[in-house]
């Protein structure tokens, strides 16, 4: 597969550095343009052209836009399996402890983020 992969990043920003970590272990070739939050180049018309969310990363594999990253790393796993360093465990045991990794990170995530709503909302603290 030879297909144009194109990252705009932003710097300090840690979805970015994930597509950018797993282009560098699958050892991709590919383009990249550094945008600054301060300026709001994140919302310029090229990027909310792709990314209508007006975020970074923001991330084109030929004519492929995807805007979430860690759909980026997955797909980039999925379809460079054999090359660079293998991301996902083939095994199940290994598999799927890394599984209950991710979502537990997730999940922590997650219940920061609606506890900050619940402080901001209810005034509720923990
Ligand atoms: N779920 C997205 C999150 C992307 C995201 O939140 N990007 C932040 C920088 S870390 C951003 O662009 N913030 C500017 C904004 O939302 O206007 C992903 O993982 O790709």
């Amino acid at each position: 597969m030879s297909q144009e992969i194109f990252l705009y990043w932003g710097s300090g920003s840690t979805p970015c550095w994930r597509i950018q970590l797993v282009l560098e272990e699958k050892n991709l070739q590919y383009e990249q343009k550094l945008l600054s939050f301060e300026k709001q180049e994140h919302k310029s018309e090229e990027i909310m052209k792709l990314n209508p969310r007006g975020q970074l990363p923001t991330f084109k594999i030929g004519d492929l836009v995807i805007n979430e990253s860690i759909a980026a790393c997955l797909y980039l796993e999925d379809n460079f399996k054999t090359q660079g360093t293998c991301l996902i465990p083939k095994e199940s045991q290994p598999s799927i402890l890394q599984r209950t990794f991710e979502l537990l990170r997730t999940l922590e995530i997650f219940k920061s983020f609606a506890m900050k709503i619940l402080s901001i909302m209810f005034g509720v603290h923990q």
